[in-house]
C-alpha cells in the first residue's frame, strides 16, 4: 500500500517513536488535568475529553507539515495539541484566561492555533466539515501541495454538512483528509441507534472517495493509513477518507454518569488503551524500553503540570474583557 517515499506506520529510530509516545503521553496529561480543573470549578461550559482516543489525533497530525490545516469540533484539545500547539496557552483558553489563544473567549470547544495549523474547532457538529473544504480550497488554488484534515466523530456521519462536504471535495478533487473517530457514541446513543450502517467508511465510496477503516488505537496503523491519504491529496488526487475505530474512556463531556454503557465494555477498551498498545510494542521491538516511556512520561506530566500552575496563578479574565472584540 505504501511506497518509499510514504513515512507511515511507525518510525524506525528510537528518537522518533519516543517523540510520538510523549505526544500522546502529554495529550493524556493535559486533558486529566483539565478534567481536575473542571472538577475543581476552574473551568466554565462543557468539556468533552477524548482521553483513549490520542491514536488519532497524533497518528494523522504527527505526518503534518507547514501549510496543512486542521479542523475539530467540540472534542478537540487533543488535535490542537498534536499540531503542535502550546499547551499552556491551550489551557488557558480553556480556563478562560486572556493569556489563551483567543483571551479565553474561545473555550473548550473553539479553540484556534493557527501559528501550528490548527485553524478553528467548532461546537457545532460537522461544522468544520465545509470548513476544511474551504482549507483544502485554498490549498489547491495555492499550488503547494497542502493539505486539510478534518476531525469528526460518527455522530456528524449522519448531519447535511457531511454528505454535502464528501460530494464537493469528491467533484473538486479537494486535498482534504476526512478522519471519522468512530468512538461508538454520539452523546449517549450508540452507532446503531443513529445510523443503519456499520462502518461511517461506507458512506465515502458512494461519492467515490478511497476510504479506509483501520484501529484507531493502534497509532502504526492509524499512520500507515494517514499516511496514504496525505499523500494523495499532495499529489492533487483528491480527498481520502479514514474511519478510525476508537473509544472514548470518559463520558460524553465531565460529569456525564454515562449509563448508557456498561462496565465490561469500558474494561475492554481500557485493555486496548493506546498508549499502553504502543508502549508496549515499542518495548517488544526493541526502540524504547519501558524505563524510557516511563521518563518521557513523567516529562510529559511535568510540562502540564507547569502550565497549569501558570494558568492559574493568572486568574480569570476582567470582567472588562466581555465587551471588547464585540461586534454590535
Ligand atoms: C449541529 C449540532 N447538533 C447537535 C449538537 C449536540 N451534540 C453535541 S455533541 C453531539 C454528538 C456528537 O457525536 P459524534 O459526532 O459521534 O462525536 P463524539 O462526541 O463522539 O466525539 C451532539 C449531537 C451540536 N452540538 N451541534
Amino acid at each position: 500500500m505504501l511506497d518509499a517515499e510514504t513515512p507511515g506506520a511507525l518510525p524506525r529510530d528510537p528518537a522518533g517513536a519516543l517523540a510520538l509516545l510523549e505526544r500522546m503521553q502529554l495529550l493524556r496529561a493535559f486533558e486529566e488535568k483539565v478534567a481536575e480543573l473542571y472538577a475543581r470549578g476552574q473551568v466554565a461550559g462543557l468539556v468533552h475529553l477524548a482521553i483513549g482516543q490520542e491514536a488519532t489525533a497524533v497518528g494523522v497530525c504527527g505526518l503534518l507539515r507547514p501549510g496543512d490545516t486542521v479542523y475539530g469540533g467540540h472534542r478537540s484539545h487533543g488535535h490542537a495539541l498534536a499540531t503542535g500547539a502550546d499547551p499552556e496557552r491551550l489551557l488557558a483558553e480553556i480556563a478562560g484566561r486572556v493569556s489563551g489563544y483567543a483571551r479565553g473567549k474561545g473555550g473548550s470547544m473553539h479553540l484556534v492555533a493557527a501559528a501550528t495549523g490548527f485553524v478553528t474547532a467548532t461546537g457545532v457538529v460537522a461544522g468544520n466539515i465545509p470548513l476544511a473544504l474551504g482549507g483544502a480550497f485554498a490549498t489547491q488554488l495555492r499550488g503547494t501541495g497542502g493539505v486539510a484534515v478534518a476531525f469528526f466523530g460518527d455522530g456528524a456521519g449522519q448531519s447535511g454538512q457531511f454528505h454535502e462536504s464528501l460530494n464537493l471535495a469528491a467533484l473538486w478533487r479537494l486535498p482534504v483528509l476526512f478522519v471519522c473517530e468512530n468512538n461508538g457514541y454520539a452523546e449517549f446513543s450508540p452507532l446503531s441507534a443513529h445510523t443503519g450502517v456499520e462502518r461511517l467508511a461506507t458512506h465515502a465510496a458512494t461519492y467515490g472517495i478511497p476510504a479506509v477503516t483501520v484501529d484507531g488505537n493502534d497509532l502504526g496503523a492509524v499512520r500507515e493509513a494517514a499516511a496514504v491519504a496525505i499523500q494523495r491529496g499532495r499529489r492533487g488526487e483528491g480527498p481520502s477518507f479514514v474511519e478510525c475505530l476508537t473509544y472514548r474512556l470518559r463520558g460524553h463531556y465531565e460529569g456525564d454518569p454515562a449509563k448508557y454503557r456498561d462496565r465490561a465494555e469500558l474494561a475492554a477498551w481500557r485493555a486496548k488503551d493506546p498508549i499502553e498498545r504502543l508502549a508496549g510494542r515499542l518495548a517488544e521491538t526493541g526502540l524504547v524500553d519501558a524505563e524510557a516511556a516511563a521518563d518521557a512520561n513523567r516529562r510529559a506530566r511535568a510540562v502540564i503540570a507547569a502550565a497549569a500552575d501558570a494558568v492559574l496563578a493568572s486568574g480569570p479574565a476582567p470582567a472588562s474583557d466581555l465587551t471588547t472584540d464585540v461586534t454590535a
